[in-house]
């Protein structure tokens, strides 16, 4: 079994080590990041926590304030080639793995890969709803505490990524979930992921109703405002929500690309196999059963109504 021991083989204590978030992180992501160093920290190794991208959720920000956890955006890390880099719940691929400078030494992560990769150490489970699992069964396997911020960031992670509990949970989430649901705060945790939506958002919200196009169960999504990925992942869930629907893709426009979000309702068409066939030759996505997302380049979108029409045919209604 893959754990904290073997991860500490593969770590030079001599050089200066980084646990990385993925761009944009999330809850889970950061949760995973913060335990794990302090899970390393036990070891003896220092490191430091960091991000790429900005934090564009509001909720996140005050849990990182609220729970004093110290991480800071990759550009102002100042990182150089000698850097060890562990990466958590995100891998884009060998090449160029995160975009930072450094070797990556590992990598934990619960979605299927892009590709096997080829760094000494990496912990993939595709079956857990979390990373934060992954991390909370290091802690059990290495008899460590979980102190209460700790374990209230990983559940927040837990939450978040299952929506509460409530998709792609594993039997291990469930155990992770009632540990963590006593030994951290619990309240403090569900009420900074329920109150993630602001006056501000409430325009997305009007767009993206305006906007949807409905095909028996399949809705269709497309923004023309630039949003944060939590505001759509919670424009998706919301979607999702309505009794007909049990298909969800919602696309807006990013600098440079076009970002989707995806939910499923239905173990027959998983978000990330769909969202796969959807963008084969235009783009890459990926994910889990009940969520997943991707982007295409803007050189390469097919226009809102070619982008449809690729989901209609992956969904099997074209
Ligand atoms: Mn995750």
């Amino acid at each position: 079994m893959k754990g904290i021991d073997e991860l500490c083989t593969h770590i030079d204590p001599e050089r200066r080590l980084v646990i990385q978030a993925h761009d944009f992180p999330d809850h889970d992501a950061v949760a995973s990041a913060f335990a794990l160093g302090f899970l390393l920290k036990r070891r003896g190794f220092e490191s430091e926590l960091c991000y790429g991208g900005t934090i564009q959720s509001e909720s996140l920000t005050e849990a990182i304030k609220l729970l004093q956890i110290p991480i800071d955006s990759s550009k102002s890390a100042g990182l150089d080639d000698d850097v060890q880099l562990i990466l958590v719940d995100g891998f884009a691929g060998n090449r160029n793995m995160s975009g930072l400078p450094g070797t990556v030494v590992a990598l934990i992560d619960h979605h299927t890969p892009p590709e096997e990769p080829d760094c000494p150490y990496f912990d993939i489970r595709p079956d857990y709803g979390s990373c934060s699992t992954i991390i909370f069964e290091y802690f059990k396997s290495a008899d460590a505490p979980l102190k209460k911020n700790i374990a209230t960031m990983l559940l927040m992670g837990l939450m978040m990524d299952t929506a509460f509990m409530t998709r792609g949970v594993a039997p291990v989430d469930l155990e992770a979930f009632s540990t963590l649901f006593f030994q951290g705060d619990w309240e403090t945790g569900s009420r900074l992921l329920k109150n993630s939506l602001s006056l501000s958002d409430l325009g997305l919200f009007r767009e993206a109703i305006n906007s949807c196009e409905v095909a028996d169960d399949f809705a269709f999504v497309p923004l023309q405002q630039e949003c944060s990925a939590e505001a759509m992942a919670l424009i998706a869930d919301f979607f999702l929500g309505l009794r007909e629907i049990h298909f969800v893709v919602v696309v807006e426009p990013d600098r440079d690309e076009y970002r989707l979000s995806v939910r499923s309702e239905d173990g027959i068409r998983p978000s990330d196999v769909i969202i796969r066939r959807a963008l084969n030759g235009i783009g890459a996505g990926g994910g889990h059963v009940h969520m997943g997302g991707g982007s295409i380049p803007r050189d390469l979108f097919p226009g809102e109504q070619g982008l449809r029409k690729r989901f209609l045919k992956a969904l099997g209604k074209e």
